[in-house]
């Protein structure tokens, strides 16, 4: 989201200065370096303003935007010398290396960042790494030690800002300080309020030369669901959807299995391995009875939580009698009757949640994604139906929709949402950053949502 390579001049130093007054999303380090610009929330837009081979990507809520365009106004009164324009097309080749490794650290790290390191020296790779999974090594201690000696002199292409705390593991920036490393070429500042340009700064004081900003986007985008648990102490919550043409999610007489193709379908799966979580309303679970399981290829299970204010939940459903019992989380009003019930579900290994309730009746989604957070739940995945949908996205707590839309009318379907409080065309739910693609005859269409926090 934020590129922060820009080496102010004094003018732009005041500048910078002045944006850190302003707003606590921009901070601004002893040599001039813009450090902290990162949020997530999701009312700010980006503004990118190209410079050179070098951009401005600044987070902004419209009261930022003033001094936002203030700066992009004097821009071009910066010489190309005040601008760090210090990437090379093989800096963005290593960084995009090390982009690739940290992918693969999918569904295996969370909450953790997907994080991959290259360590280079006199043109050549000499160590890689990737955070593997929660608890093991970051990706740099694993880069570093593949390079050995060779890491004396060389440079460390990151994904992210080393770390500067004791967590599961020791500091990574005292390993990087220890291994000699000379430059370091950062994508993106790590926003754990524990780190957060400690690592860089730290580096700096050390005489290594640090680098921040190059694809920074990028970065940002593979921990999009980091960035929101570390900053908000809330899951990153996406929407997924199979709708018809005219948005609706089931046929009159209920049916919705085979709205969507059969890619689609095999996406959407893989998409449950790489959640934390599976949520579903009730009503869902009474319709179709799903098993919220990853079946068609390897990779962990997610846990399945059940919104069920009334403990409606049949014991014989699928998610309380299959060998995944386990992973079930019941969320139940506070005041639900159903002791025995409540029991039996524990006896058989799954969880029952008892949550706050609104003064409509629903449950206070806010709350249960709080205690989702504590339980180390970054990434929600929502399956159905269209109350929690509407529920969710009313409270404000969504944060990407991911829609599949099939060539086929459903005339009087159920439709995707309902009841949401929109009357006119200036209330509509916008998405942001809107992605497409084609799926054979289905469409996927993803999208960020404004508004939440
Ligand atoms: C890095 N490199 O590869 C990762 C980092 O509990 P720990 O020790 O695993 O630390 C977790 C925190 O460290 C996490 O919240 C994030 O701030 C950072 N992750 N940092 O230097 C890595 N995965
Ligand atoms: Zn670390």
């Amino acid at each position: 989201m934020y590129a922060p390579n820009i080496n102010l001049s004094a003018f732009g130093l005041a500048i910078g200065e002045a944006l850190g007054k302003f707003s606590d999303h921009f901070a601004i380090d002893e040599k001039g370096f813009v450090v902290n610009c990162c949020s997530l929330h999701q009312k700010m837009s980006a503004a990118i303003a190209p410079a050179g081979d070098c951009f401005f990507a600044a987070v902004l809520t419209p009261s930022h935007f003033l001094p936002i365009l203030i700066l992009a106004l004097f821009r071009k009164n910066f010489s190309e010398a005040m601008f760090d324009t210090s990437f090379t097309p093989e800096d963005r080749a290593y960084l995009q290396k090390a982009l690739e490794l940290a992918a693969a650290g999918c569904g295996y790290v969370s909450p953790n960042p997907m994080v991959g390191a290259v360590v280079v020296k006199d043109g050549e790779i000499v160590g890689t790494g990737y955070h593997r999974n929660l608890g093991g090594d970051h990706a740099e201690v694993e880069a570093l030690r593949e390079a050995g000696h060779l890491g004396r002199g060389a440079t460390l292409y990151c994904t992210l800002e080393p770390c500067s705390h004791f967590g599961k593991t020791p500091p990574c920036v005292n390993r990087v300080i220890d291994a000699g490393i000379t430059r370091m070429v950062i994508g993106t500042l790590d926003p754990n309020p524990l780190v957060n340009g400690r690592g860089v700064k730290i580096l700096r004081e050390h005489d290594i030369q640090v680098d921040v900003g190059l694809l920074a986007e990028a970065c940002y985008e593979l921990n999009a669901v980091f960035f929101k648990f570390i900053t908000a102490r809330l899951p990153f919550v996406t929407l997924k959807l199979a709708q018809s043409l005219d948005g609706k999610i089931a046929a009159a007489n209920g049916a919705s299995k085979w709205i969507s193709n059969e890619a689609a379908r095999r996406l959407a799966h893989r998409w449950r391995w790489q959640h934390d979580a599976v949520l579903v309303g009730i009503g869902t679970v009474l319709a179709d009875n799903p098993q919220l399981t990853v079946r068609a290829e390897p990779g962990p299970q997610p846990r399945r939580i059940i919104v069920d204010t009334n403990l409606r939940l049949p014991l014989a459903a699928n998610v309380l009698t299959d060998a995944q019992v386990n992973k079930t989380l019941v969320a139940v009003g506070e005041d639900c009757g159903e002791r025995e019930k409540m029991a039996e579900i524990e006896n058989r290994g799954g969880r029952v949640w008892p949550i706050r309730t609104t003064a409509a009746g629903g449950l206070d989604l806010r709350h249960l994604l709080e205690r989702l957070a504590q339980e180390n739940i970054a990434a929600v995945l929502v399956e159905g139906g269209r109350r929690i949908f509407s529920s969710l996205l009313e409270a404000q707590l969504v944060d990407q929709l991911r829609c599949f839309i099939a060539p086929k009318l459903l005339g009087d379907g159920i439709p995707a949402f309902q009841g949401l409080p929109i009357g006119s065309l200036d209330e509509a739910v916008t998405l942001a950053k809107i992605k497409w693609e084609i799926l054979e005859d289905n469409v996927l269409l993803t999208g960020s949502l404004r508004g939440t926090e």
